[in-house]
Protein backbone atom coordinates (compact mmCIF):
# COMPACT_ATOMS: atom_id res chain seq x y z
CA UNK A 1 0.00 0.00 0.00
CA UNK A 2 1.53 3.12 -1.11
CA UNK A 3 0.30 5.13 1.99
CA UNK A 4 2.57 7.71 2.20
CA UNK A 5 1.73 11.59 3.40
CA UNK A 6 2.59 14.07 1.16
CA UNK A 7 1.71 16.84 3.10
CA UNK A 8 -0.05 17.81 6.78
CA UNK A 9 -1.78 21.32 7.87
CA UNK A 10 -4.31 22.96 10.05
CA UNK A 11 -5.98 25.79 8.46
CA UNK A 12 -6.76 28.07 11.19
CA UNK A 13 -10.59 28.66 10.76
CA UNK A 14 -10.89 25.11 10.58
CA UNK A 15 -11.57 22.07 13.36
CA UNK A 16 -9.93 19.54 10.77
CA UNK A 17 -6.32 18.43 9.69
CA UNK A 18 -6.18 17.91 5.96
CA UNK A 19 -3.68 15.37 5.30
CA UNK A 20 -2.51 14.97 1.65
CA UNK A 21 -1.88 11.66 0.43
CA UNK A 22 1.00 10.86 -2.00
CA UNK A 23 -1.15 10.19 -4.76
CA UNK A 24 -2.63 13.88 -4.47
CA UNK A 25 -5.93 12.85 -2.70
CA UNK A 26 -6.68 14.64 0.79
CA UNK A 27 -8.54 13.30 3.34
CA UNK A 28 -10.08 15.63 6.37
CA UNK A 29 -9.76 14.73 9.98
CA UNK A 30 -11.39 16.51 12.53
CA UNK A 31 -9.61 17.90 15.75
CA UNK A 32 -12.18 16.08 18.28
CA UNK A 33 -11.90 13.20 16.43
CA UNK A 34 -8.35 13.20 16.37
CA UNK A 35 -7.96 14.28 20.36
CA UNK A 36 -10.76 11.16 20.82
CA UNK A 37 -8.52 8.41 19.35
CA UNK A 38 -4.90 9.65 20.36
CA UNK A 39 -3.29 5.97 20.57
CA UNK A 40 -0.87 6.81 23.23
CA UNK A 41 -0.92 5.16 26.75
CA UNK A 42 -2.34 7.34 28.56
CA UNK A 43 -5.30 7.46 26.35
CA UNK A 44 -5.45 4.27 24.92
CA UNK A 45 -5.50 0.46 26.56
CA UNK A 46 -3.60 -1.46 23.53
CA UNK A 47 -4.41 -4.96 25.59
CA UNK A 48 -7.94 -3.92 25.47
CA UNK A 49 -7.66 -2.20 22.36
CA UNK A 50 -9.80 0.07 24.12
CA UNK A 51 -10.14 3.76 24.57
CA UNK A 52 -8.97 5.24 28.39
CA UNK A 53 -9.67 8.69 27.64
CA UNK A 54 -13.22 9.53 29.45
CA UNK A 55 -15.56 11.13 27.27
CA UNK A 56 -15.82 14.02 30.17
CA UNK A 57 -11.90 14.71 29.56
CA UNK A 58 -12.70 15.48 25.58
CA UNK A 59 -12.87 18.94 24.57
CA UNK A 60 -15.30 18.88 22.21
CA UNK A 61 -14.11 22.50 20.63
CA UNK A 62 -10.55 21.31 20.77
CA UNK A 63 -8.69 22.47 18.01
CA UNK A 64 -4.36 21.63 17.00
CA UNK A 65 -2.07 23.53 18.62
CA UNK A 66 0.78 22.37 16.35
CA UNK A 67 0.81 19.84 13.43
CA UNK A 68 4.12 18.03 11.92
CA UNK A 69 5.01 15.58 9.36
CA UNK A 70 7.04 13.14 11.97
CA UNK A 71 8.46 10.96 8.24
CA UNK A 72 6.12 10.32 5.45
CA UNK A 73 4.35 7.33 7.76
CA UNK A 74 3.25 9.32 10.60
CA UNK A 75 1.98 12.71 11.88
CA UNK A 76 2.41 14.18 15.39
CA UNK A 77 0.06 16.65 16.87
CA UNK A 78 0.16 19.27 19.97
CA UNK A 79 -2.54 19.77 21.94
CA UNK A 80 -3.77 23.17 23.60
CA UNK A 81 -2.50 21.35 26.79
CA UNK A 82 0.85 20.44 25.42
CA UNK A 83 -0.73 16.30 25.61
CA UNK A 84 0.96 14.92 21.98
CA UNK A 85 -0.52 12.21 19.93
CA UNK A 86 1.17 10.46 17.10
CA UNK A 87 -0.73 9.01 13.64
CA UNK A 88 0.17 6.91 11.56
CA UNK A 89 -0.33 7.00 7.98
CA UNK A 90 -2.13 3.21 7.46
CA UNK A 91 -4.29 3.79 10.72
CA UNK A 92 -5.63 7.17 9.72
CA UNK A 93 -6.23 5.90 5.59
CA UNK A 94 -8.33 3.00 6.53
CA UNK A 95 -10.13 5.98 8.73
CA UNK A 96 -10.21 8.22 6.22
CA UNK A 97 -14.46 10.03 6.73
CA UNK A 98 -14.74 10.11 2.42
CA UNK A 99 -17.69 8.37 1.39
CA UNK A 100 -15.72 5.60 -0.95
CA UNK A 101 -13.31 5.05 2.43
CA UNK A 102 -16.22 4.39 4.37
CA UNK A 103 -18.49 1.84 2.24
CA UNK A 104 -14.92 0.11 1.53
CA UNK A 105 -14.33 0.19 5.39
CA UNK A 106 -18.39 -0.87 6.19
CA UNK A 107 -17.98 -3.93 3.77
CA UNK A 108 -14.69 -5.34 5.29
CA UNK A 109 -16.25 -5.21 8.60
CA UNK A 110 -20.27 -6.52 8.16
CA UNK A 111 -19.73 -8.38 4.52
CA UNK A 112 -23.40 -6.40 3.63
CA UNK A 113 -23.52 -8.22 -0.09
CA UNK A 114 -26.35 -10.09 0.25
CA UNK A 115 -27.20 -12.51 -3.34
CA UNK A 116 -30.91 -12.91 -3.81
CA UNK A 117 -32.09 -16.25 -4.82
CA UNK A 118 -35.60 -18.04 -5.97
CA UNK A 119 -36.25 -21.40 -7.10
CA UNK A 120 -33.29 -21.17 -8.54
CA UNK A 121 -31.36 -21.64 -5.85
CA UNK A 122 -28.05 -23.69 -6.00
CA UNK A 123 -28.15 -24.55 -2.83
CA UNK A 124 -24.60 -24.46 -1.50
CA UNK A 125 -22.67 -27.61 0.19
CA UNK A 126 -19.54 -28.24 1.53
CA UNK A 127 -18.37 -31.48 4.13
CA UNK A 128 -19.12 -30.99 7.45
CA UNK A 129 -15.72 -32.78 8.33
CA UNK A 130 -13.62 -29.95 6.21
CA UNK A 131 -15.14 -27.05 7.80
CA UNK A 132 -14.26 -28.26 10.88
CA UNK A 133 -10.95 -28.81 10.01
CA UNK A 134 -10.02 -26.46 7.62
CA UNK A 135 -9.84 -22.91 8.28
CA UNK A 136 -10.33 -22.24 4.37
CA UNK A 137 -12.93 -23.86 4.34
CA UNK A 138 -14.79 -22.51 7.41
CA UNK A 139 -14.33 -19.30 6.49
CA UNK A 140 -15.91 -20.21 2.90
CA UNK A 141 -18.74 -21.65 4.82
CA UNK A 142 -19.34 -18.40 6.74
CA UNK A 143 -18.97 -16.08 3.88
CA UNK A 144 -21.60 -18.30 2.11
CA UNK A 145 -23.86 -18.43 4.68
CA UNK A 146 -23.66 -14.59 4.98
CA UNK A 147 -24.31 -13.64 1.17
CA UNK A 148 -26.65 -16.52 0.26
CA UNK A 149 -28.11 -17.10 3.30
CA UNK A 150 -27.43 -21.13 3.48
CA UNK A 151 -25.16 -23.56 3.07
CA UNK A 152 -26.03 -27.42 3.66
CA UNK A 153 -22.98 -29.64 5.43
CA UNK A 154 -22.78 -32.66 4.43
CA UNK A 155 -21.69 -36.35 5.72
CA UNK A 156 -22.01 -35.35 9.63
CA UNK A 157 -22.40 -38.51 11.78
CA UNK A 158 -26.35 -39.92 12.05
CA UNK A 159 -26.27 -39.17 16.10
CA UNK A 160 -26.76 -36.37 18.35
CA UNK A 161 -23.80 -34.18 19.50
CA UNK A 162 -22.63 -33.39 15.78
CA UNK A 163 -24.50 -29.75 16.20
CA UNK A 164 -22.71 -29.09 19.62
CA UNK A 165 -19.04 -29.89 18.12
CA UNK A 166 -20.53 -27.15 15.13
CA UNK A 167 -20.91 -24.87 17.76
CA UNK A 168 -17.58 -25.24 19.50
CA UNK A 169 -16.28 -24.46 15.88
CA UNK A 170 -18.00 -20.75 15.77
CA UNK A 171 -17.37 -20.32 19.45
CA UNK A 172 -20.68 -20.70 21.60
CA UNK A 173 -24.21 -22.16 20.55
CA UNK A 174 -27.64 -19.70 21.88
CA UNK A 175 -29.48 -21.14 24.82
CA UNK A 176 -33.13 -21.01 25.05
CA UNK A 177 -36.22 -22.05 26.39
CA UNK A 178 -36.09 -25.36 24.26
CA UNK A 179 -32.47 -26.29 25.42
CA UNK A 180 -28.54 -25.65 23.97
CA UNK A 181 -29.90 -28.37 20.99
CA UNK A 182 -33.84 -29.71 20.44
CA UNK A 183 -35.08 -32.99 19.35
CA UNK A 184 -37.23 -31.52 16.25
CA UNK A 185 -39.22 -35.12 16.35
CA UNK A 186 -42.95 -36.43 16.90
CA UNK A 187 -44.01 -36.19 20.40
CA UNK A 188 -46.57 -36.75 22.83
CA UNK A 189 -48.04 -33.35 24.42
CA UNK A 190 -45.80 -31.33 22.12
CA UNK A 191 -45.20 -28.18 23.57
CA UNK A 192 -44.41 -26.57 19.97
CA UNK A 193 -45.65 -27.48 16.95
CA UNK A 194 -42.35 -28.32 15.36
CA UNK A 195 -42.85 -30.89 17.41
CA UNK A 196 -45.24 -32.65 15.85
CA UNK A 197 -45.75 -34.33 12.20
CA UNK A 198 -47.77 -31.45 11.04
CA UNK A 199 -46.63 -29.47 7.97
CA UNK A 200 -44.81 -26.10 9.22
CA UNK A 201 -45.31 -23.86 6.22
CA UNK A 202 -42.56 -20.60 6.06
CA UNK A 203 -41.73 -19.40 9.00
CA UNK A 204 -38.85 -18.06 10.94
CA UNK A 205 -37.87 -19.06 14.31
CA UNK A 206 -38.60 -17.36 17.37
CA UNK A 207 -39.59 -14.41 16.80
CA UNK A 208 -41.26 -14.07 20.28
CA UNK A 209 -38.34 -13.03 21.50
CA UNK A 210 -36.44 -9.87 21.58
CA UNK A 211 -33.45 -10.91 19.86
CA UNK A 212 -34.86 -13.47 17.63
CA UNK A 213 -31.76 -16.51 17.06
CA UNK A 214 -29.87 -14.78 13.75
CA UNK A 215 -28.36 -18.30 12.81
CA UNK A 216 -29.94 -21.93 12.77
CA UNK A 217 -28.56 -25.30 12.26
CA UNK A 218 -30.38 -28.35 11.58
CA UNK A 219 -29.01 -31.73 11.54
CA UNK A 220 -30.61 -34.74 10.11
CA UNK A 221 -30.05 -37.58 11.87
CA UNK A 222 -33.62 -39.76 10.90
CA UNK A 223 -35.63 -38.81 7.83
CA UNK A 224 -39.27 -40.58 7.00
CA UNK A 225 -39.51 -42.11 3.72
CA UNK A 226 -43.03 -40.20 2.95
CA UNK A 227 -42.79 -36.75 3.50
CA UNK A 228 -40.85 -34.37 5.45
CA UNK A 229 -39.27 -32.49 2.22
CA UNK A 230 -38.04 -29.23 3.52
CA UNK A 231 -38.93 -25.65 2.01
CA UNK A 232 -37.04 -22.38 1.71
CA UNK A 233 -37.54 -18.56 0.72
CA UNK A 234 -35.22 -15.82 0.45
CA UNK A 235 -37.49 -13.86 2.76
CA UNK A 236 -34.87 -10.04 1.10
CA UNK A 237 -35.92 -11.24 -2.05
CA UNK A 238 -39.57 -11.64 -1.86
CA UNK A 239 -39.70 -8.34 0.86
CA UNK A 240 -38.36 -6.67 -1.81
CA UNK A 241 -40.83 -8.21 -4.64
CA UNK A 242 -43.61 -7.27 -1.97
CA UNK A 243 -42.39 -3.17 -2.03
CA UNK A 244 -42.48 -3.17 -5.91
CA UNK A 245 -46.01 -4.79 -6.42
CA UNK A 246 -47.61 -4.17 -2.82
CA UNK A 247 -46.42 -1.15 -1.41
CA UNK A 248 -49.25 -0.67 1.16
CA UNK A 249 -48.88 -4.27 2.15
CA UNK A 250 -44.68 -3.46 2.88
CA UNK A 251 -45.53 -0.66 4.82
CA UNK A 252 -48.24 -2.37 6.94
CA UNK A 253 -45.98 -5.12 7.54
CA UNK A 254 -42.69 -2.98 8.18
CA UNK A 255 -44.89 -0.90 10.70
CA UNK A 256 -47.62 -3.54 12.59
CA UNK A 257 -46.43 -4.58 15.48
CA UNK A 258 -46.99 -7.99 15.85
CA UNK A 259 -47.79 -9.63 19.51
CA UNK A 260 -46.11 -13.28 19.68
CA UNK A 261 -46.30 -15.63 22.50
CA UNK A 262 -44.97 -18.74 23.80
CA UNK A 263 -45.97 -20.81 26.75
CA UNK A 264 -44.41 -24.20 28.22
CA UNK A 265 -42.05 -26.29 30.13
CA UNK A 266 -38.64 -27.26 28.36
CA UNK A 267 -35.49 -26.20 29.14
CA UNK A 268 -37.10 -24.78 32.32
CA UNK A 269 -40.98 -23.41 32.64
CA UNK A 270 -41.47 -20.38 30.15
CA UNK A 271 -43.86 -17.48 29.61
CA UNK A 272 -42.84 -15.35 26.87
CA UNK A 273 -44.06 -12.42 25.60
CA UNK A 274 -42.88 -10.57 22.33
CA UNK A 275 -44.35 -7.82 19.56
CA UNK A 276 -41.95 -7.84 16.52
CA UNK A 277 -42.99 -6.57 12.84
CA UNK A 278 -43.11 -8.91 10.37
CA UNK A 279 -40.45 -7.38 8.22
CA UNK A 280 -38.13 -5.07 9.89
CA UNK A 281 -36.76 -2.63 7.73
CA UNK A 282 -34.02 0.14 7.61
CA UNK A 283 -34.08 3.38 7.22
CA UNK A 284 -34.19 3.26 3.28
CA UNK A 285 -37.22 0.74 3.72
CA UNK A 286 -34.67 -2.56 3.05
CA UNK A 287 -35.74 -5.46 5.08
CA UNK A 288 -32.89 -6.09 7.63
CA UNK A 289 -34.92 -9.06 9.77
CA UNK A 290 -37.86 -11.11 9.13
CA UNK A 291 -40.14 -11.80 12.20
CA UNK A 292 -42.76 -14.46 10.86
CA UNK A 293 -44.14 -17.54 12.66
CA UNK A 294 -47.78 -18.54 12.14
CA UNK A 295 -47.81 -21.04 15.00
CA UNK A 296 -46.71 -18.83 17.93
CA UNK A 297 -48.67 -15.23 16.77
CA UNK A 298 -50.61 -14.70 19.26
CA UNK A 299 -54.49 -14.19 20.04
CA UNK A 300 -53.63 -11.24 22.04
CA UNK A 301 -53.80 -8.56 19.15
CA UNK A 302 -52.71 -5.24 20.43
CA UNK A 303 -53.99 -2.73 17.18
CA UNK A 304 -57.29 -1.22 16.78
CA UNK A 305 -60.14 -2.99 15.34
CA UNK A 306 -59.93 -0.67 11.81
CA UNK A 307 -56.45 -2.30 11.28
CA UNK A 308 -57.20 -5.64 11.70
CA UNK A 309 -58.42 -6.93 8.98
CA UNK A 310 -56.09 -4.93 6.73
CA UNK A 311 -52.89 -6.29 8.28
CA UNK A 312 -54.30 -9.71 7.62
CA UNK A 313 -54.71 -8.89 3.89
CA UNK A 314 -51.23 -7.56 3.62
CA UNK A 315 -49.97 -10.52 5.09
CA UNK A 316 -51.70 -13.18 3.08
CA UNK A 317 -50.36 -10.58 0.14
CA UNK A 318 -46.52 -11.82 1.70
CA UNK A 319 -47.58 -14.99 2.20
CA UNK A 320 -48.76 -15.98 -1.59
CA UNK A 321 -45.26 -14.58 -2.87
CA UNK A 322 -43.33 -16.65 0.01
CA UNK A 323 -45.32 -19.98 -1.37
CA UNK A 324 -44.87 -18.67 -5.41
CA UNK A 325 -43.23 -21.39 -7.28
CA UNK A 326 -41.01 -18.72 -8.39
CA UNK A 327 -39.50 -18.11 -5.05
CA UNK A 328 -39.23 -21.36 -3.11
CA UNK A 329 -36.83 -23.70 -2.81
CA UNK A 330 -37.89 -27.45 -2.05
CA UNK A 331 -35.01 -30.07 -1.15
CA UNK A 332 -34.98 -33.66 1.27
CA UNK A 333 -32.89 -33.64 4.32
CA UNK A 334 -30.43 -36.54 4.14
CA UNK A 335 -29.48 -38.45 7.25
CA UNK A 336 -25.97 -36.98 8.03
CA UNK A 337 -26.99 -33.10 6.46
CA UNK A 338 -27.00 -30.50 8.41
CA UNK A 339 -28.36 -27.19 6.99
CA UNK A 340 -27.31 -24.01 8.40
CA UNK A 341 -29.35 -20.77 7.04
CA UNK A 342 -30.01 -17.19 8.25
CA UNK A 343 -32.91 -16.95 10.45
CA UNK A 344 -33.37 -13.57 9.95
CA UNK A 345 -33.78 -14.00 6.19
CA UNK A 346 -34.31 -17.28 5.08
CA UNK A 347 -38.28 -18.85 6.08
CA UNK A 348 -38.17 -22.41 6.26
CA UNK A 349 -41.06 -25.16 6.35
CA UNK A 350 -41.49 -28.84 6.09
CA UNK A 351 -43.79 -31.15 4.30
CA UNK A 352 -46.00 -33.14 7.02
CA UNK A 353 -45.43 -36.40 7.59
CA UNK A 354 -46.78 -40.00 8.85
CA UNK A 355 -46.71 -39.81 12.69
CA UNK A 356 -46.13 -43.65 13.66
CA UNK A 357 -45.22 -45.58 16.75
CA UNK A 358 -41.71 -45.59 16.45
CA UNK A 359 -39.54 -42.20 15.64
CA UNK A 360 -39.50 -41.85 12.00
CA UNK A 361 -38.02 -38.72 11.48
CA UNK A 362 -35.50 -37.04 13.82
CA UNK A 363 -33.42 -33.74 13.46
CA UNK A 364 -31.50 -32.34 15.77
CA UNK A 365 -31.57 -28.45 15.88
CA UNK A 366 -29.94 -25.57 17.53
CA UNK A 367 -29.09 -21.51 17.02
CA UNK A 368 -26.19 -19.42 17.08
CA UNK A 369 -26.09 -15.79 17.64
CA UNK A 370 -25.44 -13.62 13.72
CA UNK A 371 -22.41 -11.58 16.74
CA UNK A 372 -20.91 -15.23 17.34
CA UNK A 373 -20.88 -15.96 13.52
CA UNK A 374 -18.98 -13.00 12.53
CA UNK A 375 -16.68 -12.81 15.01
CA UNK A 376 -15.37 -15.75 13.92
CA UNK A 377 -15.98 -15.06 10.20
CA UNK A 378 -13.66 -12.20 10.82
CA UNK A 379 -10.76 -14.47 12.49
CA UNK A 380 -10.86 -16.66 10.50
CA UNK A 381 -10.54 -14.27 7.91
CA UNK A 382 -7.66 -12.42 8.89
CA UNK A 383 -6.18 -16.22 9.74
CA UNK A 384 -6.28 -17.55 6.15
CA UNK A 385 -5.65 -14.40 4.33
CA UNK A 386 -2.45 -13.13 7.07
CA UNK A 387 -4.32 -9.63 7.76
CA UNK A 388 -4.20 -7.35 10.04
C1 LIG B 1 -38.48 -26.22 13.38
C2 LIG B 1 -38.53 -26.54 11.94
C3 LIG B 1 -38.12 -28.12 10.18
C4 LIG B 1 -38.25 -29.58 9.91
O1 LIG B 1 -38.27 -27.14 14.16
O2 LIG B 1 -38.68 -25.04 13.72
O3 LIG B 1 -38.73 -25.65 11.16
O4 LIG B 1 -37.88 -29.96 8.81
N1 LIG B 1 -38.27 -27.80 11.56
O5 LIG B 1 -38.75 -30.30 10.77
N1 LIG C 1 -38.19 -24.86 18.18
C1 LIG C 1 -37.86 -25.63 16.99
O1 LIG C 1 -40.67 -19.97 17.02
C2 LIG C 1 -40.74 -21.18 17.21
O2 LIG C 1 -41.48 -21.65 18.08
C3 LIG C 1 -39.97 -22.05 16.31
C4 LIG C 1 -38.64 -23.50 17.84
C5 LIG C 1 -39.22 -25.57 18.93
C6 LIG C 1 -37.01 -24.74 19.01
C7 LIG C 1 -39.71 -23.43 16.81
ZN1 LIG D 1 -2.99 10.58 24.49
ZN1 LIG E 1 -38.43 -23.72 12.25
Amino acid sequence: MSTAIQKVEAPDAEHLIRVQWEDGSESRYPCVWLRDNCQCPRCFLRSAKARRLLFEELDVDIVAKEVTLTDRKKISITWPDDHTSEYEAEWLKKRCFSEAARAEMREDLFLPECQYWGSDLQLPKMPFEEIMYDDESAYKWLCTLKKVGIVLLTGAATRQGELLKLGHRVGFLRLTFYGLTWQVQDKADANNVAYTPGKLSFHTDYPVLQNPPGVQFLHCIKQTDAGGESEVVDGFHVANKLKQQNPEAYQILTSTAVDYTDVGVDYCDFAVQGKQRIIDADYRGQAVRINCNNATRDTVFDIPAEKVQPFYAALKAFNDLLNSTEHKFTYKLNPGDIVTFDNWRVLHGRQSYQSGSEVTRHLEGAYADWDVVMSRLRLLRKRVLNRD
